[in-house]
């Protein structure tokens, strides 16, 4: 089976707990889409935890920038930045002896994953793309120069309010179903053309959800009362 988590922040004893609910093995591959520090108290542990497993692949998420950005720049603005954004917590678990290990780590993840999964094919980002203003003959625009360019220009790891621009998703949606996070939401997750927000606010909203792609079905725990919520087939609303 082929999982998607994302925006975990901190919180290990809930991914935990997700693990075992899906019976989580060493068959299985997960993809976890970015920002699993900050805010919760365990980001390091969970840092760790994917370091350790070949079969769980961490995308970089604008939080794990903020705290490369914040350490190796030593500069009052990006401690600030991180620091307003949740960072205190992971930065106190960052010590002499795991720093250079976890901060190479963070240097390696990739910004975004293509897959395939029953014949489909799947781009896992953090948060948005958009296409150039200049490139208006975005349809001769490739895959992987829209991907590029919103790597350069941290839109991947930062995009909000749009998490895809219409042009983005005319180029890509022929091709590709994106799943991102980064913005918390408080409803059911499904495909709406083709693009799924699977963040459903761990932090803020106290729910950690995960997809199974592989079986369509979501699940998702409240991590307040401790109980899985909603176990249900997204579906598809155009
Ligand atoms: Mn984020």
């Amino acid at each position: 089976m082929i999982y998607v988590m994302s925006d975990i922040h901190g919180q290990y004893d809930a991914f935990i707990r997700m693990l075992n609910f899906i019976n989580f093995s060493s068959n299985d591959m997960l993809y976890i889409l970015g920002d699993v520090i900050d805010r919760g108290p365990d980001g390091v542990p969970l840092l760790e935890y994917c370091m350790q497993h070949e079969n769980v692949v961490l995308l970089i998420g604008n939080h794990e920038k903020m705290m490369l950005d914040a350490i190796e720049k030593q500069s009052h603005f990006d401690y600030a930045l991180w620091y307003e954004n949740g960072g205190l917590s992971t930065d106190e678990s960052i010590n002499n002896q795991n720093k250079k290990r976890i901060l190479d780590y963070v240097h390696s993840l990739p910004y975004y994953k293509e897959i395939t999964v029953n014949k489909q094919k799947y781009m896992l980002i953090h948060a948005g793309l958009e296409i150039p203003h200049y490139a208006k003959e975005f349809q001769n625009f490739t895959v992987k120069n829209l991907m590029e360019w919103n790597v350069a220009n941290e839109n991947i790891l930062w995009l909000r309010k749009e998490p895809l621009t219409w042009q983005a998703r005319e180029r890509l949606l022929s091709e590709y179903r994106i799943v991102h996070g980064h913005t918390p939401q408080s409803a059911p997750c499904y495909f709406e053309n083709g693009v799924m927000n699977i963040d459903t606010g761990v932090a803020k909203l106290n729910k950690l959800t995960c997809y199974n792609i592989t079986a369509n079905k979501i699940y998702s725990l409240n991590i307040k009362t401790d109980e899985f919520e909603e176990v249900y087939e997204p579906y598809e609303l155009i």
